[in-house]
């Protein structure tokens, strides 16, 4: 619905914001979400914060230098942290909390394979990461508490490094505006804009982040890809090798031979596209899906589907198409061509009720049910 208002845009239509704003300048959504319940609070933050599968952070600015602390934390950590001036980040907290999740994927106006996801940070008074940039896209969402937002447009190399910093704050930042976030208010920020967050009463921000992968880390891995499905035939041969007076040279006529051996290595977009969706939908490496502790067979687990239970993606899990192709946390799914517009919508709405599909596809949904990757839900 491009041309739908979009009470979490106040009130723009997706395809306004996406002309007028993303990636291109910032804007202030006052009351942008109502009825924030159930609010996640710092105990159950600190609860994510002590586990080995959640990622997370402790800023902290005493003695006059900024310090990093990464989790997981001991429960004991938090009893020893003063009444102000630090700051708690648990990220991914929609792989979570259910109602976390439904928040983030109200942000669909976005393709899911830009969305990443629903970072919480808690701070008290003067909890702060100090004037930074990042390299993606940022939706800032007040709950609970107040905080005061700077921003400037200047560039990185205006804006200096503090040195000796274990993290990138800014040397010299001068605020072009500032607001104060009350709870629902909500601020968005394209890459690269310097911003500068300081919690003036105890609260939460909840950070909406984009992924966009730079060019060195799109070229590695799709070699990686490359290398895992190439298949080349053939070795090298010479029957028409001439003599060399110089035996230690690599001669022309074998660079020519191998490079034709080379251009064998061929890609288009399909390739391209199949690395896309097997890369987009592969799970961090602290992620892990939990299997059924009681699986259903699939004589059951259909039966189950046919009473009126919702199949719906686990919280973790990724599904993703292009073209005619289905990928789900880093595998490719053979989807059979009657199923196709089942599946899209699958992927789409992220759960579905009972429809009459292929034993291919009942075979992938309960495989992929026994891995974790999704479940019932009455
Ligand atoms: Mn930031």
């Amino acid at each position: 619905m491009k041309d739908q208002a979009i009470p979490l845009l106040g009130g723009l239509t997706a395809e306004a914001f996406l002309a007028e704003y993303w990636q291109k300048k910032p804007l202030l959504i006052r009351q942008a979400v109502q009825h924030l319940d159930p609010i996640i609070d710092f105990s159950v933050l600190k609860q994510l914060a002590v586990r080995d599968d959640v990622e997370s952070r402790l800023v902290e600015y005493r003695a006059d230098r900024w310090h990093l602390e990464k989790g997981p934390f001991r429960p004991s950590r938090f009893q020893r942290l003063p009444e102000t001036d630090w700051t708690l980040l648990v990220q991914s907290v929609n792989h979570h909390l259910p109602h976390i999740a439904d928040l983030l994927w109200r942000f669909d106006f976005i393709p899911y394979a830009r969305l990443d996801d629903l970072m919480i940070s808690y701070a008290p008074p003067g909890g702060t990461v100090g004037p930074h940039f990042d390299s993606y896209d940022v939706f800032l969402l007040q709950v609970g508490g107040k905080k005061r937002w700077q921003i400037s447009a200047q560039s990185e190399a205006e804006l200096g490094l503090v040195d000796d910093a274990p993290l990138k704050i800014l040397k010299s930042f001068v605020a072009d505006q500032t607001w104060e976030l009350e709870e629902g208010d909500m601020l968005y920020l394209p890459p690269k804009y310097a911003h500068y967050g300081v919690a003036l009463e105890p609260g939460m921000t909840y950070s909406i982040g984009f992924r966009a992968p730079s060019a060195q880390e799109l070229a590695n891995q799709f070699l990686v890809h490359l290398q895992d499905h190439l298949c080349l035939e053939g070795h090298y041969a010479d029957p028409d090798l001439s003599w060399q007076a110089n035996p230690a040279e690599i001669s022309p006529a074998m660079v020519g031979q191998i490079a034709q051996m080379l251009a064998k290595i061929e890609w288009d977009h399909h390739t391209i596209g199949d690395f896309l969706g097997r890369y987009l939908t592969e799970p961090k490496a602290h992620v892990f899906y939990d299997p059924p502790e009681d699986p259903l067979d699939e004589d059951a687990f259909l039966a189950c589907w046919q009473t009126g239970n919702a199949l719906v993606l686990d919280l973790k899990t990724q599904l993703l198409s292009y073209q005619n192709s289905f990928y789900v946390n880093g595998e490719k799914l053979e989807v059979p061509n009657k199923d196709i517009v089942w599946w899209t919508d699958f992927a789409a709405k992220r759960r579905a009720n009972y429809a009459d599909l292929s034993i291919e596809t009942v075979n992938l949904l309960y495989d992929a049910y026994l891995c974790g990757y999704w479940q019932f839900q009455n």
